[in-house]
């Protein structure tokens, strides 16, 4: 096969509405400020990913910080993981946390798509993978809000795609807010439906303990990120003291923390982040780990590429499933069902609605 060349990589950064604006225990966001990326190679073949700068203050260095891994790859050949090895080898010295290893993870993904583009086949086909759906749950609503705002939201999040779970954000200054919450929400979907819960980092492990022992009762099917995400053995302690399965791992920044973290026992389910974890690149590891430690794993955010890297991961759980690049894109993920459905377009599946775009470029 002949070589394909790396010939430039253009980080194009875009501030656009979000449909309804995520609110958390630890921080709301008002715009989503996300960094297109785009890899150009010498057959004309273009790799698109994109990343999360969470504020619109974070989009000039996460840009940057693209642009200052650009010269390590240009001019070489499209082979993902060895572009990923040169980067990562390249950063050794000052590590990948943080802006870099989201820069990181985000050209990975593109070289990803443009190399599965150039074979002609969708991310999970070059992965080995045939599933053509996964489960997901309706991420798009439930914040910090009115309780009284919170039964309605969810039977909308629930019929938007049939979907047959939905999660709700916790961690009001009053716990038996926090329980009212949940109470209104499952009062409201019923005992079929499934209802996940996250607390955003926001409780100490004593406080945790407390509230998740609250809760014990209403058959929640996980409580997420109650402590500081880098608690490994707090949340370890937690999940020694509650019955319900604890979930972790959006803020894992490698495939090296998740280790960590799995040594520690801090959770029984993980979900990494493919713009922390080290992009496509980091979540195969990711994936080989919680296939060893037999835990299942489920996606954050991202939904577009989560959905093929969790069609290749033996523990596959649930993907979570938020339409916030979903205008960005003339191909939207698809959720028939409740089932995210992996395209059958080459690559991610990913291009960009270009007419949006323009009117949110910043
Ligand atoms: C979350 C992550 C990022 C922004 C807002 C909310 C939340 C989730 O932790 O898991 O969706
Ligand atoms: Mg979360």
């Amino acid at each position: 096969m002949s070589d394909i060349r790396i010939t430039n990589v253009i980080a194009r950064p875009v501030l656009a509405p979000f449909a309804i604006p995520p609110k958390t225990a630890s921080g709301s966001l008002d715009h989503a400020a996300m960094v297109l990326i785009d890899i150009e190679t010498s057959e004309g073949i273009t790799g698109h990913s994109y990343l999360f700068a969470f504020g619109k203050n974070m989009l000039k260095p996460l840009v940057e910080s693209i642009n200052a891994l650009s010269p390590v790859v240009i001019g070489d050949v499209l082979a993902p993981l060895s572009l990923e090895a040169k980067l990562r080898g390249g950063l050794r010295l000052m590590d990948t946390p943080g802006l870099i290893g989201l820069a990181l993870s985000g050209v990975d993904m593109a070289f990803w798509d443009a190399h599965c583009k150039k074979l002609g086949q969708p991310l999970n086909r070059v992965l080995g993978a045939a599933r053509d759906s996964v489960p997901a749950y309706n991420s798009c609503g439930l914040w910090i809000q009115d309780v009284d705002s919170l039964a309605d939201e969810a039977e909308q999040l629930l019929a938007a795609n049939d979907f047959n779970a939905v999660k709700l954000r916790l961690g009001r200054a009053v716990a038996k807010d926090d329980l009212q919450a949940v109470k209104h929400v499952r009062k409201r979907i019923g005992d079929n439906a499934h209802l996940m819960v996250d607390f955003n980092q926001s409780q100490s492990v004593r406080t945790a303990i407390d509230r998740s022992q609250m809760l014990d009762d209403e058959g929640l099917y996980w409580i997420e990120e109650p402590v500081r995400h880098a608690d490994y053995k707090g949340t370890a302690a937690i999940r020694q003291a509650v019955r319900t399965p604890i979930q972790t791992g959006e803020n894992l920044n490698s495939s090296f923390e998740l280790k960590l973290a799995l040594d520690e026992g801090a959770a029984d389910y993980y979900m990494p982040d493919v713009q922390r974890i080290g992009g496509v690149s980091g979540w195969l590891r990711a994936a080989a780990l919680c296939h060893a430690a037999e835990v299942e794993m489920s996606s954050h955010l991202f939904p577009e590429f989560s959905v093929h890297l969790l069609a290749a991961s033996p523990t596959c759980h649930w993907l979570e499933y938020v339409d916030w690049a979903k205008p960005l894109l003339q191909e939207p993920l698809e959720i028939i069902n409740g089932q995210a459905q992996v395209p059958d377009r080459p690559g991610a599946g990913i291009s960009w609605n270009e007419d949006y775009i323009k009117r949110y470029l910043v």
